[in-house]
């Protein structure tokens, strides 16, 4: 059986070539990007969506059209695309859907800690939670066959360990055979209307309950007998952490966290003197198996912050609430030597502007010596919360409001703000400025629909920011910050000055890719122009 050395990423990738994965689509975030990245070098058709919501949408028209389909996220992406994942529930799907939330317990790159097993809960998803690598490839065919056989969408949860910690994984000898796509037409089952939805919602509690069944008697799970005295309880990376930290207890590693295998689980309780429930982030498990009756311990909440580890999973089961040792201090994130953004936040900075910020590289404008970011919630917040404070604050300090916000973050879910600011705009006006770098930058280096470039650089349709922004009626100007930081921080001055609406794209390519970008960009050039010619041709070295 070959082995290759994978991380948790690289298998899902590899799992999705092998069971025959039609579309891969997602939208970059940690940790989650990799695994699109490797799909695609893997010869998989993957691409980039706008947002997690399209991509969650085409993934589900894909499997509407009997085709298997993988959708990549990290945990914040599923907020996103909430909307029509709770309905695809009811809709169902005709080949498979298979969608990766990657949670980051610990925060390690994002905003929040939020535990995305309450989404499964929430929509009334199955989800499986993989602990290492294997796990992850072999897991990736049952969360297939479980949407194949219940027609349901099937969430896939990772964590930052197991998405990027790597090890050897063996893959199938013979691939899933792919399905051929062919559309079906089924009117109730996909037009959600109330007459429709209503019997579908109970559907899919019938299919949960059948999935509970197999869940209770599924491989899925593995029981590990050993000491009656301690029982635990676990799921994902934590199995290994517990199984490191107590080798003697007897262990319930859950593999499908929902629905959970509750008679199962509350046999394995009884069974044991003590049983505790070791999962990371929220106490997800141990409220359910409380809820149905089943007494086990859960960890205190001082460890529903942060990773859990194995000196921190010896310390919950030895009940040890003294404080924990601090973690090691890393080097703090700065913006590059060379980034185009700094002579932005020195305007900002120097016109004192109350700075509604976003989330991307331009983040670090927070940090000295620039301090230049008063808010930062959620990509695309910048522009709402900046019109916000322009509505309600003072107007000496209103004036000074301007939004902040990346290339990739303006595509995501930034135009619906400048909607809200055109149809609502504030008395005194307001300024956006996009922080135009060529590349979605802080994920490391992904294309979106405003490069012109798909996920493999490869020529494409091309969103034009400032042709967006024209459209809406925005005054819009654009400039390069780096090249010339005095006529920028007048630009702002003049912008600010005025009622009027405006948007500044401060243009000039990251520079750790702006190489990399030069060479994509001819060889996409270079297809554009052949295309033009004669449309089809590709010259030999796009
Ligand atoms: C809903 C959601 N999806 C994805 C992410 C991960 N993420 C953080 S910032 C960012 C985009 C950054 O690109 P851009 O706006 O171009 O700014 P840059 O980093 O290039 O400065 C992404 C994808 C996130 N935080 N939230």
């Amino acid at each position: 059986m070959e082995k290759r050395l994978l991380s948790g990423d690289e298998a899902v990738a590899l799992a999705a070539r092998d069971a025959g994965i039609a579309l891969g689509t997602g939208y970059p975030g940690t940790p989650s990007t990799e695994i699109l990245e490797a799909f695609g070098a893997l010869g998989g058709r993957a691409q980039w969506a706008p947002n997690e919501k399209v991509a969650l949408e085409v993934g589900l028209g894909a499997a509407f059209g009997g085709g298997r389909a993988l959708v990549t996220m990290k945990h914040v992406g599923l907020n996103v695309a909430a909307d029509p994942l709770f309905t695809a529930a009811y809709t169902g799907v005709t080949g498979a859907l298979v969608v990766v939330t990657a949670d980051d317990p610990g925060m390690a790159s994002s905003q929040n800690e939020q535990d995305n097993r309450r989404y499964a809960i929430a929509a009334g998803l199955p989800m499986l939670s993989p602990a290492d690598p294997q796990e992850a490839y072999d897991y990736f065919f049952r969360a297939v066959e479980l949407s194949e056989r219940w027609s349901l969408p099937v969430l896939f949860r990772m964590t930052t360990r197991v998405c990027h910690s790597k090890a050897l994984v063996a893959s199938r000898a013979t691939p899933m055979t792919p399905r051929a796509p062919s559309f079906v037409r089924d009117i109730p089952g996909r037009v959600m209307v109330p007459a429709f939805a209503r019997p579908a919602h109970r559907k899919l509690r019938a299919k949960l309950a059948e999935i509970a069944t197999f869940g209770d008697a599924s491989d899925l799970h593995t029981v590990t007998e050993g000491s009656r005295d301690l029982g635990i309880i676990t799921d994902g990376v934590c199995a290994l952490h517990a199984a490191e930290a107590s080798p003697g207890a007897s262990f319930f590693k859950i593999g499908l966290v929902h629905p959970l295998p509750i008679e199962r689980l509350r046999a394995f309780a009884a069974g044991v003197k003590r049983c505790v429930v070791i999962e990371e982030s929220d106490p997800v498990i141990a409220e359910a198996l409380r809820a149905a009756g089943i007494a086990v311990e859960s960890k205190p909440e001082a460890f529903r912050f942060g990773e859990l580890d194995v000196a921190r999973v010896r310390r919950i089961l030895a009940r040890d609430l003294s404080p924990e040792p601090p973690l090691p201090r890393g080097k703090p994130p700065e913006l590059c030597a060379a980034c185009p953004y700094h002579p932005v936040f020195a305007a900002l900075r120097k016109l004192d502007c109350i700075v509604a910020g976003d989330i991307g590289c331009y983040t670090l404008g927070v940090m000295e010596p620039y301090r230049a970011l008063d808010t930062c919630v959620a990509m695309g917040a910048s522009i709402g919360v900046g019109l916000g404070l322009r509505h309600v604050l003072p107007a000496d300090q209103a004036r000074r409001v301007v939004s902040i916000i990346g290339d990739s973050t303006f595509i995501h879910s930034g135009v619906s703000g400048i909607m809200e600011m055109v149809y609502n705009p504030p008395e005194l006006g307001h300024v956006v400025i996009v922080l135009d770098n060529g590349i979605t930058a802080m994920t490391g280096q992904q294309e979106h629909p405003g490069t012109g470039r798909t996920l493999e650089h490869q020529a494409t349709g091309k969103i034009s920011i400032e042709g967006l922004a024209r459209a809406m009626g925005i005054d819009t100007a654009i400039l390069d910050p780096f090249a010339n930081p005095a006529g920028f921080a007048t630009l702002l001055a003049e912008k600010l000055a005025t009622p009027r609406l405006s948007l500044i794209v401060a243009r000039r390519p990251c520079v750790l890719a702006a190489a990399d970008i030069r060479g994509w960009e001819k060889a996409a050039e270079a297809t554009r122009a052949a295309q033009a010619c004669c449309p089809g041709a590709v010259p030999e070295d796009a």
